[in-house]
């Protein structure tokens, strides 16, 4: 009789232990990071003048999402907020310079990191601008604490921007074919060799550049910061995506028989826009269309080579941006004349650095052949849930004090529900709240760059708060602070308790 009895025990839990592992799965996890992508830069978000069959594919075939979020309208926040499931103002995360110190200390629990307790193998490869070493950089020797020590077990990095120097890859913990005889020095106060600069040598350019990027010219681009040396390190720009995709190939061709998470950062499509000439001339738009283009053939390339070693059906492909877009950020590519009836930010206000919608709202498809089903989400997602969300998908338990503000919303994200967040910050110069159809910006919190000023972008900032209801005023056009002093106040003071919490995510401090 205790035999039968043991034997029933013995049953149902090897049952319920196989209900919770079904509910469990583990897809190889790629994230397709773009810079300075805008909502309306791909076909299937209404662009006009370039076309992207393989960005529009894995629309048609997955998930479009047509309310998604990177946390902030600039580069550095966004991706902290992306890798800590933290919202950025916590670490006060600027755009960085590239010397910067990591932002993010060895220790902070990470998502890549999550995902290497849940068996993951990691990688990122790409543009970083989260800063490397702790203060004394050096380029020449040992490169770090970077990503290898906050939860990647390889890198690829172009460290900061495309258009900071110094301009050479960095892998793992050293730089990329350095000669040790030709040291890379690099400086961002002043000129610390004799390389020609843009503003002396404007004649050595390929295109010309505003004077913040006019300092130390490599590869025929003058760029924000000053270095000398590392001449066999110095990447080629056009060469950027065939190199990246080389490295994305061979790690996962090492990696196809476990499960991995593949952060691919792309370099397109942030100034300076030089893409190799294989794009010329691919769309009506000049470069910056060209860059488009080039983006969107990197893409195709990452489902060939997940097809070639059979990998389609069981990898999640979250394809996003890590802020709004930019015509003029500070080269002569003619963006702006060459634009046409070609809309960026598809029906939105603002784009990169700005606290309208366009800053962070921006174009995110899921992509997951054999789990999400096609079709279109109008949910409130945000890059900061992902950390929480993949979490669950992965069977991990987050701690308390882990991620402050990333919530589980992991249906949202596989289509299985509508629902997303109630709540959600905007980052930018300000903060802006959304609730439910509404969207309030706070009177200007911090002070802009000077360069900032002379650009024709739309920061969205005014000392007074703006009011938006975005259901009937999707383009924030109509101020409605005054007319509706109760819920401008209502925002206000939410917006605060979020300032002053020290996260947001329901069991946070369980
Ligand atoms: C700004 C640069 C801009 C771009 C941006 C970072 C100037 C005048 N402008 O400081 O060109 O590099 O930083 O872009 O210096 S991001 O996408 O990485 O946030
Ligand atoms: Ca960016």
């Amino acid at each position: 009789m205790n035999k039968i009895l043991i034997a029933i025990f013995c049953i149902g839990l090897a049952t319920a232990v196989l209900a919770q592992n079904s509910r469990i799965s583990r897809p190889n996890i790629i994230i397709i990071y773009v810079d300075d992508l805008g909502y309306g830069d791909v076909g299937c978000y209404g662009a006009r003048g370039v076309e992207t069959p393989n960005v529009d594919f894995m629309a048609r075939n997955g998930l479009r999402f047509t309310d998604a979020h990177c946390t902030a309208a600039t580069c550095t926040p966004s991706r902290f907020s992306l890798l800590t499931g933290s919202y950025a103002f916590r670490n006060k995360a600027e755009i960085l310079p590239g010397d910067a110190p990591l932002l993010i200390s060895p220790g902070t629990p990470t998502l890549p990191a999550m995902l290497q307790k849940a068996g993951y193998t990691t990688a990122v490869i790409g543009k970083w601008h989260l800063g490397l070493g702790n203060g004394n950089l050096q380029w020449n020797g040992d490169i770090k604490p970077g990503p290898l020590e906050i939860g990647f077990n390889y890198s690829f990095l172009v460290p900061a921007t495309l258009d900071r120097v110094p301009t050479v890859f960095v892998e793992n913990h050293s730089v990329v074919n350095l000669d040790p005889k030709d040291p890379i020095r690099v400086n961002y106060n002043k000129n610390i060799g004799n390389w020609p600069t843009g503003l002396e040598h404007p004649e050595l350019l390929k295109f010309r550049a505003d004077t913040q990027h006019s300092n130390t010219i490599t590869d025929g681009i003058s760029r924000i910061g000053f270095m000398m040396g590392g001449t066999s390190a110095l990447w080629k720009d056009q060469d950027i995506p065939i190199v990246l995709l080389e490295k994305v190939n061979n790690f996962i061709a090492d990696n196809r028989k476990n499960p991995f998470f593949l952060y691919f950062s792309y370099t397109d499509i942030h100034v300076p826009r030089d893409p190799n000439p294989r794009f010329k001339g691919k769309s009506t738009m000049g470069s910056r269309g060209d860059a488009i283009s080039q983006m969107d053939w990197s893409t195709g390339e990452v489902l060939k080579v997940l097809k070639k070693f059979d990998l389609t059906e069981n990898t999640m492909i979250i394809f996003t941006s890590d802020n709004g877009p930019v015509l003029d950020d500070g080269y002569e590519d003619k963006a702006e004349e060459l634009i046409g009836d070609h809309k960026p930010a598809g029906p939105f206000r603002g784009g990169k650095y700005s606290a309208y919608e366009a800053g962070t709202r921006v174009s995110t498809i899921v992509y997951w052949p054999s789990k999400v089903k096609p079709g279109i989400s109008k949910a409130l997602v945000n890059q900061v849930d992902l950390f929480s969300s993949l979490a669950t998908l992965t069977g991990q338990k987050l701690n308390s004090g882990d991620a402050p503000d990333s919530f589980d919303l992991l249906p949202a994200w596989i289509g299985s529900s509508q629902n997303g967040r109630k709540l959600m910050l905007e980052e930018s110069f300000t903060l802006g709240l959304r609730s439910g159809n509404w969207k309030y910006i706070a009177p200007q919190i911090q002070s802009v760059p000077a360069w900032l000023k002379d650009k024709k972008i739309e920061t969205g900032l005014t000392p007074y708060p703006q009011l938006y209801n975005l259901q009937k005023d999707v383009s924030e056009e109509i101020n409605k602070a005054q007319e509706y002093p109760q819920k401008e106040l209502e925002m206000q003071l939410l917006l605060k308790k979020i300032q002053q919490s020290k996260g947001t995510r329901p069991d946070f401090d369980k």
